[in-house]
């Protein structure tokens, strides 16, 4: 999927029309929809009948399977890859499409191998990460995503931290096939670049609720690089 930068909404959280507007007519690639706890089917069909009011592509990150609202362009199943618990690598994806399967549009639907590398985020305990990895792990993990799982995604979360470049960089010179995601604590334009040079799909979060102005700003580092 060809996104360099996506702003990512909580249903959880209330945000006003004006900023959603900002938001969706931001240049942002693409609005992705998710959030760690709290998501419901009716807040989350009542953020994408919002979104829709625009054109921006919208993504359903589908962390609970009783919030997939149908609609949305692609729908991401993340797949917690540091986890020590495997409900949150491979059951709660067994018992969703046990339940849901015959209703998938399969061929909107993709995995996206998450590495949680900040351990106070509420993903990495929600997900039981073990977040505290060497350089050498981290890369170990997303080889497997890549190439053995084939995943198309890889998604390093550092959600309210910014992260270690280098490492992600790291990752990024080891992939064969998988797109780069990464996400966690952007909170200005210069991160932004820096994030952005370093995977190959940026994500923006918090920031929009705190400082929405410099959120915006955010989508100008990914427009640098592609001219
Ligand atoms: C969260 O990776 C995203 O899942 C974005 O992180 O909220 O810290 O920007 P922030």
């Amino acid at each position: 999927m060809p996104w360099r930068h996506m702003f990512k909404l909580d249903p959880d959280r209330s945000i006003s029309d004006e900023a959603l507007d900002k938001i969706c007519m931001s240049g942002t690639d693409a609005i992705l929809v998710g959030g760690s706890s709290g998501v419901t089917f009716d807040n989350t069909v009542d953020l994408l009948s919002r979104i829709r009011q625009y054109e921006v592509p919208c993504v359903l990150e589908v962390s609970n399977p009783d919030a997939a609202v149908p609609g949305f362009d692609h729908y991401l199943i993340p797949m917690v890859l540091n986890t020590s618990n495997p409900d949150w690598l491979i059951g709660h994806q067994q018992r969703a499409v046990r339940e849901f399967g015959s209703m998938l549009p399969w061929e909107i639907v993709f995995a996206e191998g998450y590495i949680v590398l900040n351990g106070d985020a509420t993903a990495a305990k929600v997900s039981e990460a073990n977040a505290n990895l060497a350089t050498s792990d981290v890369i170990a993990y997303a080889q497997v995503a890549d190439r053995l799982m084939r995943l198309p995604f890889i998604y390093i979360e550092y959600s309210g931290m910014f992260g270690d470049m280098e490492l992600v960089r790291s990752v990024r010179q080891k992939l064969h096939q998988a797109q780069l995601i990464y996400g966690g604590g952007i909170t200005n334009l210069e991160q932004a670049r820096l994030a952005a040079a370093s995977a190959d799909t940026i994500v923006v979060g918090n920031i929009l609720y705190d400082q929405l102005e410099q959120a915006l700003l955010t989508v100008q580092a990914v427009r640098e690089i592609q001219e």
